[in-house]
C-alpha cells in the first residue's frame, strides 16, 4: 500500500459553489464517463428517471431543475464507471494480494461483470455459473441445523420490492436475522421514536422546510452527507429563518454555503451564512443541550410567559410532570460542564426555539451513535413536544436518513424484532408460519458468528465487515464461516474476507435498465420524508451477465425452499405483482401501490402525528425521562478523548472515492486525527506528529490504530475526530446503545500515543 501523508490547508471559502461544479466535472472525467455520466445525470431524480443511489434526502422534482448535487454526482461516476472487474482480473490477482489493497484501489477496479466463486485450492476467485451458485446457496443453508444459523444482512441501496422478497424468502427459510445497515445507523430513531410519538420515522415533509420558523441541526453534516439538503437551507435562510446547528466540528458548509444552482450567487461568487447560532457542543453533550434549553422553558413559562403550548400537552401528551422534575434537577454548572458550552448560548438557543411558532429539528449521526443514542432522540422529540411542534406545517422531526432507501428497506419486512400483527398478515398472505422469535441485529450477527453459533452469511448488498465495529475480531469472525455470499455492484473487502466456500454475485446498479420475460421494470424507494417513487434505470448494465437483485433473491429462494408457498418464478419477471403483495402485506399504507407508484412524483406514506395521531398503547405522545447528563458510560481516565468517526466528503460509507476531504482541507491522506490545539499541547504534542490511538475499554482486548497525523482543527475541548472505517478497529462490539443495538461510533473513549 502507498504510504500517505496529508496535506493540510485551511478551507475558508464557502462550501458548494465552483468547487462542488469542479469536483463534479473531475469525478465524471476520472470514471472516464464523461458524456455517458452527464446524459445520466440529466434524468436523476427526474420523473421517468431513476433515483440517485447516493443520501435519503426527498427531492424536489417537479421543480423541472437539475435535482443532483456534487456527491450524488459522484455515486453516479463510480456506479457508470467504465472500468470493468472481469474473470481476467481475479485470475491476476490471488485473494491474498487483493486483501493487501486499500478501500479506494479496490473501488477503483470498477463492477463485477460476473458470478465468482472461491477456489480455496488456487486462492482465486473462480467464474462459476448462475445456476451453479445458487445451488451453492441452496445445498448450504438446507444442510443448516437451524435456520438461526444464517445471517441475512441487507444494506439500504436496495429497493423495496428486491428488500420485500428477501424478507419473505428469510422468514419462509424460518429466521428473522436480519442485520442490516439502518442498525448501525438511525435505528436508534427506528426504536427510540415509537415510544415517544408512535412511529419510528421523520414526521417532516421538504414543504415545512418552506414554512419553518426555526431550524435546528443536530449532529449532521448536510453539505457532504445529504447536499440537496443544502437548498432549502439556503432558502430559509435567505427568509430570514435561524439555523442553529449543533457539531464538536465547524463544519464548512454549516458555516457558509454557495448554493450551485443559484445562478446569480454562482456569478457573483456569493455565499449565504448557513448558521445563526453554531453551538460548538462536546461530543455527547447534546443531551445536556437538550435538557438546558427544557430548563430554560420550565423556567420561563413558571414565571409566567406563555411559553410551553399546554393546551397541546393536554390534549395529547402524558409524561410532563417526570420530565420536567428530572430536568430541573439538573444544575446549571453541570449542563454547561457536560456540554462544554456556556448557559448564555444555551439560553440563546431556547429563546431562538421560544420565539419560533414552527421548528424543525434535524438530526443525524451525531446524536444516533452513542450509547443511549435511542433515548437521546426521545430527548429532541420531548423539546419539540413542548411546544406541540407537531402535526402543524413548518414543525417536526426529521432524522436524515442515510442510504437512498434504508427507511423503505424496514418499512417492507427488513426488521430483527418484526411486530407480531406483521407477522399474522404474512401468515394470512402467503401461507407460511413466519418465525416468531426475535432474530439478530448487525452487532449479535457478528457475536454469533464469533460464537460459532452462526455458519453463513448472506449480504444483500453492503459492506458489512467493513462497516461493523472491532474490525479486526469481525474479520476472524467471517472467516469462520462455512458460506460467505457478496451480492454487489462493486468489490470490497467484504468479499475477500470470506468463509470457507464464498460467493460474489454482480447485480444490475440503480442507474441501470432492468428488462425482463414481461419488458422493462422499475424499481420503487422511500426517502428520508417517506415519499415513495419510482426509479428507473437509463443505461446499459454494466456487463450482459449481471441480474438484477429482485431475481436473484428469487433465485436463491427457488434453490433453498423447493416446497415453498410462494410463487417465485412470477416475481422474477413482474415487478407490479410484488407490489400488489406489498400492498397485501401493508394495505394501511400501501393499498393501491401499483396504480398510485404510476403518478410522476410517487406517493407519501401516512404519518399519523402529522395529524396528531399518536399510534402508541395509550394514543397520546409521551413525555419520557433520561436520567443524568451523559449519554455514553463514563470513562475514569482523565488522558480519555472522545473518538467520533466521521465520513469525509470523498465517501460513500466504505467506499472511498479520494483521500481528500475539501471542506476540512485534507488532501491526500485519511490516517488524521483532528484535534483541539489545547488538548494536543496538554499531552506535549506536535502538530502534525504521528500518533497512535488505543481505545481504553476493560475488555481485555488491545485495541490500537497507528499512523494517525495529528490536524490542529477547532474541535470542541475533549473531542477528537477521525476517519470511519479506517478507525473502526477502536470501536468495541459492546460499546453500542442497548435499546437499538446501535454502536456508539461518535464517541469512543481513546487515548492519544505519541510515536517515534
Ligand atoms: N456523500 C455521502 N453521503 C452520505 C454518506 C456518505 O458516506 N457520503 N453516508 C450516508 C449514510 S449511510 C448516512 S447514515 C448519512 C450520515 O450523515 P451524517 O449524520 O452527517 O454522518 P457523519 O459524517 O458520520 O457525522 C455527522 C456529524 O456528527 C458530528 N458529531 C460527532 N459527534 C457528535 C456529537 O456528539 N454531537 C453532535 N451534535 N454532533 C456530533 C460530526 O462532527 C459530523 O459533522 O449520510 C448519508 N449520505
Ligand atoms: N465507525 C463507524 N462505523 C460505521 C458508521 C460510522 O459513522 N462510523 N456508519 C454506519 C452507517 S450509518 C452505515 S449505513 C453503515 C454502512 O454499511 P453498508 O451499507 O454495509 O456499507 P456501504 O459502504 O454503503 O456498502 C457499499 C457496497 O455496497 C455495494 N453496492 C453499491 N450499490 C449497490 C446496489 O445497488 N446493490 C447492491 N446489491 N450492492 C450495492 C457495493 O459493492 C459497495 O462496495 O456503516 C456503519 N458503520
Ligand atoms: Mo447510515
Amino acid at each position: 500500500m502507498a504510504e500517505h501523508r496529508p496535506r493540510y490547508k485551511r478551507y475558508d471559502r464557502p462550501a458548494g459553489g465552483w468547487g462542488a461544479a469542479a469536483a463534479t466535472a473531475k469525478v465524471l472525467l476520472e470514471q472516464s464517463v464523461v458524456t455517458k455520466g452527464s446524459r445520466a445525470l440529466l434524468s436523476m431524480n427526474q420523473p421517468g428517471g431513476f433515483k440517485c443511489p447516493s443520501c435519503a434526502f426527498p427531492d424536489a422534482a417537479c421543480t423541472k431543475k437539475l435535482e443532483f448535487c456534487e456527491n450524488g454526482a459522484k455515486a453516479l461516476a463510480h456506479e457508470a464507471t467504465k472500468f470493468r472487474v472481469t474473470r481476467d482480473f481475479f485470475a491476476q490477482h490471488s485473494v491474498t494480494e487483493l486483501i493487501a489493497q486499500s478501500d479506494h484501489w479496490l473501488e477503483m477496479q470498477g463492477r463485477l461483470t460476473e458470478p465468482m466463486r472461491y477456489d480455496a485450492a488456487t486462492d482465486h476467485y473462480v467464474p462459476v455459473g448462475w445456476d451453479d451458485a445458487f445451488a451453492l446457496i441452496g445445498r448450504h443453508l438446507r444442510a443448516l441445523d437451524s435456520p438461526h444459523r444464517a445471517e441475512f444482512y441487507t444494506s439500504g441501496r436496495t429497493p423495496n420490492e428486491a428488500a420485500f422478497l428477501y424478507s419473505i424468502f428469510v422468514r419462509e427459510f424460518g429466521t428473522n436475522n436480519f442485520p442490516d445497515c439502518s442498525n448501525m445507523c438511525h435505528e436508534p430513531t427506528s426504536r427510540g421514536l415509537p415510544s415517544s410519538i408512535g412511529i419510528g420515522k421523520g414526521t417532516v415533509i421538504l414543504e415545512d422546510f418552506d414554512h419553518a420558523e426555526a431550524i435546528f441541526l443536530i449532529g449532521h453534516n448536510a453539505g457532504t452527507n445529504a447536499p440537496r439538503m443544502m437548498t432549502p437551507l439556503v432558502e430559509a435562510r435567505k427568509r430570514g429563518v435561524p439555523i442553529v446547528a449543533v457539531n464538536p466540528m465547524p463544519e464548512r458548509a454549516l458555516i457558509r454555503f454557495t448554493e450551485p444552482q443559484d445562478i446569480v450567487q454562482m456569478a457573483t461568487f456569493g455565499s449565504t451564512e448557513i448558521s445563526s447560532e453554531f453551538v460548538h457542543i462536546k461530543i455527547g453533550g447534546d443531551l445536556a443541550l437538550l435538557k438546558g434549553m427544557m430548563k430554560v422553558l420550565f423556567e420561563r413559562d413558571a414565571a409566567g410567559e406563555a411559553v410551553l403550548d399546554h393546551d397541546f400537552i393536554a390534549e395529547h401528551t402524558e409524561g410532563l410532570a417526570a420530565l420536567c422534575a428530572d430536568v430541573e434537577a439538573q444544575s446549571w454548572d453541570a449542563i454547561t460542564a457536560a456540554a462544554g458550552v456556556d448557559a448564555a448560548q444555551i439560553r440563546r438557543c431556547a429563546d431562538i426555539y421560544i420565539r419560533s411558532n414552527a421548528t424543525i429539528i434535524c438530526y443525524g449521526m451525531g446524536v444516533t451513535q452513542h450509547q443511549r443514542g435511542s433515548e437521546l432522540v426521545q430527548q429532541v422529540a420531548n423539546l419539540l413536544l413542548l411546544r406541540g411542534n407537531f402535526g402543524k406545517p413548518g414543525a417536526g422531526i426529521s432524522p436524515i436518513r442515510g442510504h437512498s432507501n434504508v427507511q423503505g428497506d424496514r418499512t417492507v419486512g427488513i426488521d430483527e424484532r418484526p411486530a407480531p400483527a406483521y407477522l399474522d398478515r404474512l401468515r394470512d398472505v402467503f401461507g407460511f408460519d413466519p418465525p416468531r422469535e426475535h432474530g439478530h441485529h448487525s452487532v449479535e450477527a457478528v457475536e454469533a458468528m464469533l460464537a460459532g453459533e452462526a455458519r453463513v452469511f448472506i449480504g444483500l448488498g453492503g459492506n458489512f465487515v467493513r462497516a461493523v465495529p472491532d474490525t479486526t475480531r469481525a474479520c476472524a469472525a467471517m472467516q469462520r464461516l462455512d458460506l460467505t455470499v457478496g451480492i454487489a455492484t462493486k468489490l470490497n473487502r467484504g468479499h475477500l474476507v470470506h468463509g470457507k466456500d464464498a460467493l460474489i454475485l454482480p447485480v444490475i446498479a440503480r442507474s441501470e435498465r432492468i428488462e425482463t420475460a414481461r419488458g422493462e421494470q422499475f424499481v420503487t424507494i422511500e426517502d428520508s420524508m417517506s415519499n415513495v417513487t419510482a426509479s428507473r434505470g437509463v443505461l446499459d448494465p454494466a456487463s450482459e451477465h449481471l441480474l438484477s437483485e429482485v431475481e436473484i433473491v428469487c433465485r436463491m429462494a427457488m434453490a433453498t425452499l423447493p416446497g415453498s408457498k410462494v410463487d417465485w418464478r412470477r416475481y422474477i419477471d413482474d415487478y407490479d405483482a410484488i407490489r400488489d403483495k406489498i400492498a397485501a402485506v401493508y394495505p394501511a399504507i400501501y393499498e393501491g401501490f401499483s396504480q398510485r407508484i404510476r403518478a410522476p412524483m410517487g406517493f407519501h406514506l401516512d404519518i399519523p402525528p402529522r395529524r396528531r395521531v399518536w399510534p402508541t398503547p395509550t394514543g397520546k405522545a409521551n413525555f419520557l425521562v433520561l436520567p443524568g447528563l451523559a449519554v455514553n458510560a463514563a470513562v475514569d481516565d482523565p488522558a480519555m478523548l472522545r473518538l467520533a468517526t466521521v465520513r469525509s466528503h470523498d465517501q460513500f460509507n466504505t467506499t472511498i472515492y479520494s483521500y481528500n476531504d475539501r471542506y476540512r482541507g485534507i488532501y491526500g491522506d485519511r490516517m488524521v486525527l483532528f484535534m483541539n490545539a489545547d488538548d494536543r499541547t496538554d499531552r506535549g504534542l506536535e502538530a502534525g506528529a504521528r500518533v497512535a490511538l488505543e481505545t481504553i475499554a476493560d475488555d481485555g482486548t488491545a485495541r490500537r490504530v497507528e499512523g494517525l497525523t495529528l490536524i490542529d482543527y477547532p474541535m470542541s475541548r475533549g473531542s477528537v475526530a477521525g476517519y470511519y472505517p479506517e478507525l473502526n478497529p477502536l470501536l468495541p462490539l459492546a460499546f453500542h446503545d442497548r435499546v437499538s443495538g446501535c454502536p456508539a461510533a461518535k464517541a469512543i473513549p481513546v487515548r492519544v500515543v505519541a510515536m517515534s
